[in-house]
């Protein structure tokens, strides 16, 4: 159910950007405090979104300045462990870090959310690491949606790195590669998940693969058969990395850090690169739209007579005969 807030925009935002005459520390502290107050607001209202987001105090290069960084894969192949490796090495590098852990599945206090809280503890007394956990269930909107919005709330922060965890099954993969700037899958060896994967579309989609749990099976069959099948695109010249990890034995950490700067660098310079990440701002101004036209239509929506329902009740009209009379008026 959709909770309505009244909140002070303009406090949070002053909260966000640090304008509270505080001690430096307090200062961050007290920003990191208003972004997570602001990401539940924005979880449980979608429409607080765009009210905070173009507010004219937000600096907008910070907000689209940080590093995507998608990581999804089948549940158990280790994302969350691996996640909380990545973080330590890029906090080594000196960046500030922001960490979503999107679970469709559960509940916010779902069972998997407590399980990376465990995973994730080495970091969670650094105060250049912020982590958030976020369902689905109950928010208006969808994943995407909040997730979006509270990615680009944390860029108000400039942190370096946002990482996403999602798990790649149903509709959430595709949402992570349109949202992220370089989206990682996780596979263990030989688990057979490559097929079920390629069935998804994901195995076609990522920039970076990772063979996770190396230390448990023999993964150099799976990597052939990985490099056969990620068919390269004529007019992508980004060579996907198939890496190999074992995430409870430290190793290869180092390597997915440094493909995801190679990534980036190669986003930078080829033009390819480049018309990717226009499709994704463009695809974001497109949820940016459906965000507020959901606003309009609500009320609209509200609007529509009794006689007009009760004809769609007997069958005399279609739902989307309704829809589009009034999506056309509101297009006029
Ligand atoms: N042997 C071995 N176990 C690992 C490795 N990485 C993770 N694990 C274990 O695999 C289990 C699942 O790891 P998670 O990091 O929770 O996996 P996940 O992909 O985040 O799982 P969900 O969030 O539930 O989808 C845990 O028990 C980890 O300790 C690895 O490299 N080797
Ligand atoms: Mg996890």
């Amino acid at each position: 159910m959709k909770i309505k807030q009244s909140i002070d925009i303009n406090s949070v935002v002053n909260s966000l950007i640090g304008k509270t005459c505080l001690e430096n520390v307090d200062q961050w502290n007290s920003q990191i405090r208003a972004l997570s107050k602001a990401i539940t607001f924005v979880e449980n209202d979608p429409l607080l979104a765009p009210k905070l987001l173009s507010h004219p105090n937000l600096s907008t290069s910070a907000i689209m300045q940080a590093r995507i960084i998608g990581i999804t894969g089948l549940p158990g192949a280790g994302k969350s462990t691996l996640t909380n490796l990545l973080v330590k090495e890029l906090r080594q590098l000196g960046k500030k870090v922001a960490i979503f852990a999107v679970d469709p599945s559960s509940s916010l206090t779902g069972g998997a959310i407590l399980g990376d809280r465990v995973r994730m503890q080495d970091h969670f007394r650094d105060p250049n690491v912020f982590i958030r956990s976020m369902g689905s269930r109950g928010a208006l909107g969808g994943v995407a949606r909040a997730t979006r919005s509270a990615i680009r709330l944390a860029s108000v922060l400039n942190f370096d790195y946002i990482l996403v965890e999602t798990v790649g099954i149903g509709q959430s993969e595709s949402e992570i590669t349109s949202l992220a700037d370089s989206t990682v899958l996780v596979l263990m060896p030989n688990s057979g998940d490559e097929i079920q994967l390629m069935k998804s579309g994901i195995l076609q989609l990522a920039n970076i693969y990772i063979i996770n749990k190396c230390d448990l099976a023999d993964a150099s069959r799976m990597i052939q058969e990985l490099k056969e099948n990620i068919t390269p695109n004529a007019e992508n010249l980004w060579h996907p990395p198939v890496l190999k990890t074992s995430a409870a034995n430290h190793e290869g950490i180092q390597d997915v850090v440094k493909s995801f700067l190679q990534h980036e660098e190669f986003e930078k310079n080829s033009s390819i690169g480049k018309k990717l990440r226009y499709l994704r701002l463009r695809n974001e101004i497109l949820q940016n739209i459906l965000i507020l036209a959901d606003e309009v239509f609500q009320e609209k929506v509200k609007q529509i007579s009794i006689e007009e329902i009760e004809l769609l009740s007997l069958g005399k009209t279609t739902a989307m005969s309704i829809a589009n009379a009034i999506f056309q008026k509101e297009l006029k």
